[in-house]
């Protein structure tokens, strides 16, 4: 009797583990995607153009009126950035036009690529 059960029971078992594999792997793998999104969240891929407002060089942090970034759903505005150590900042002037691309740091979006833009 306990033979039988455990034989009619082995394909039901089976089927459980199949299925158990299948919600793990399906799970691993939203968990995979989810994390490159993250990671591809952390940067933006395109560079947006903008105009220097204001410069702090004490503190590293550039006022940008920049325009929409639909990388990270921000429309078209002036405030503040700061600048990774790896770019910089002491040849730019108020005024100048430029084309950066942002990184997330600590949390916060910081300029981690500028160059001047020459396009009209
Ligand atoms: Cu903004």
């Amino acid at each position: 009797m306990h033979q039988f059960i455990s034989r009619a029971l082995a394909p039901a078992i089976a089927l459980l583990l199949s299925c158990t594999i299948t919600t793990v792997w399906a799970n691993h793998h939203e968990h995979e995607s989810h994390g490159s999104h993250a990671a591809h969240a952390a940067q933006t891929n395109s560079m947006t153009k903008g105009e220097i407002r204001r410069i702090d060089s004490g503190t590293r942090k550039l006022t940008i009126r920049h325009e929409a970034i639909p990388d990270l759903d921000m429309a078209a505005m002036t405030m503040a950035f700061r600048v990774a150590d790896t770019v910089p900042v002491d040849k730019l002037k108020v005024g100048d036009k430029i084309r950066f691309s942002l990184g997330k740091v600590e949390g916060k979006w910081v300029v981690v690529a500028m160059e001047t833009d020459t396009s009209p």
